[in-house]
């Protein structure tokens, strides 16, 4: 493989060919290549190209699953990598896919990120009602919920968890960040979110930013 041409890692993710992942991403920690990078630009864009397929109806949820074991193997090797040898609590940050919805490959990304870059990560799992985000705010002193949405249809649940933070006397000292696919900046704006990232590196950013202000 060429170096930064992450295509044949891509599509070996896409194919869930784990033996084959596992030994791409072996050859490029070898070759030196961050494991930011090997994420990021190899193993993430195999599964939103699988993303696309299921979207026109070409593959349905087999192949999602066994694409994203192949990730998760390739992620093994990664995971500690990406954790700094001298990690600093930036802050807690409480992580959770919105009710409705179980869609959770994005959130744990995101998830890995911030505890990666030396953010406590309090993850909520899946389908998690508005009071669950809440009480796990303040029964763990949170500075941020992070809320990840997948479905249009589960978008609304984002400002019904601003709400609830609110009735816990809540908002204000913690801040909120969304994302997800369907999920925009001006989306996060409209419901009065603070925060709001498209991919999980730039979650770390966000959740930067928000702890600085
Ligand atoms: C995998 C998948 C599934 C898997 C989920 C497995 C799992 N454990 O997550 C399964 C098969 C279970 C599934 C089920 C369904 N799915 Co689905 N799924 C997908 C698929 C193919 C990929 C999603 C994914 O993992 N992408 C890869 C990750 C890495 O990307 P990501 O999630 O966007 O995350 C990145 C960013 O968005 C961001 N991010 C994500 N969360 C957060 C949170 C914060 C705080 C921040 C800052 C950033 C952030 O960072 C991430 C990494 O960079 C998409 C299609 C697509 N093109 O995306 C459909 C898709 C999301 N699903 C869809 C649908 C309709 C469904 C079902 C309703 C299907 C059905 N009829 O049963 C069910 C709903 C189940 C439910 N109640 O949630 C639609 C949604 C349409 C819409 N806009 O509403 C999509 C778009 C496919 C389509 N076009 O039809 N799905």
């Amino acid at each position: 493989m060429a170096a930064n041409d992450f295509t044949v890692l891509s599509k070996a993710v896409e194919t869930g060919d784990d033996k084959k992942v596992v030994e791409l991403v072996k050859q490029e920690l070898a070759k030196g290549t961050s494991p930011i990078d090997i994420m990021e630009k190899g193993l993430v864009p195999g599964v939103q190209a699988l993303g696309q397929l299921f979207k026109d109806g070409q593959v349905y949820l087999p192949e999602i699953l066994i694409s994203v074991r192949a990730m998760d193997r390739g992620m093994e090797l990664l995971k500690p990598l990406l954790k700094g040898k001298d990690i600093h609590n930036k802050g807690t940050v409480v992580l959770g896919s919105v009710e409705g919805d179980l869609h959770d490959i994005g959130k744990n990304l995101v998830k890995m990120m911030l505890e990666s870059n030396g953010f406590k990560v309090v993850d909520v799992g899946v389908d998690v009602p508005a009071t669950t985000f809440a009480k796990a705010a303040k029964d763990n002193n949170a500075n941020i919920v992070a809320m990840s949405s997948l479905l249009t249809i589960t978008m609304p649940e984002m400002p019904k968890v601003i709400e609830a933070l609110k009735a816990a006397g809540l908002k204000g000292k913690v801040k909120c960040i969304v994302g997800g696919a369907p999920v925009t900046r001006e989306y996060a704006n409209s419901i009065g979110c603070e925060g709001f990232a498209e991919d999980c590196a730039s979650a770390v950013d966000e959740a930067s930013r928000l702890m600085a202000a």
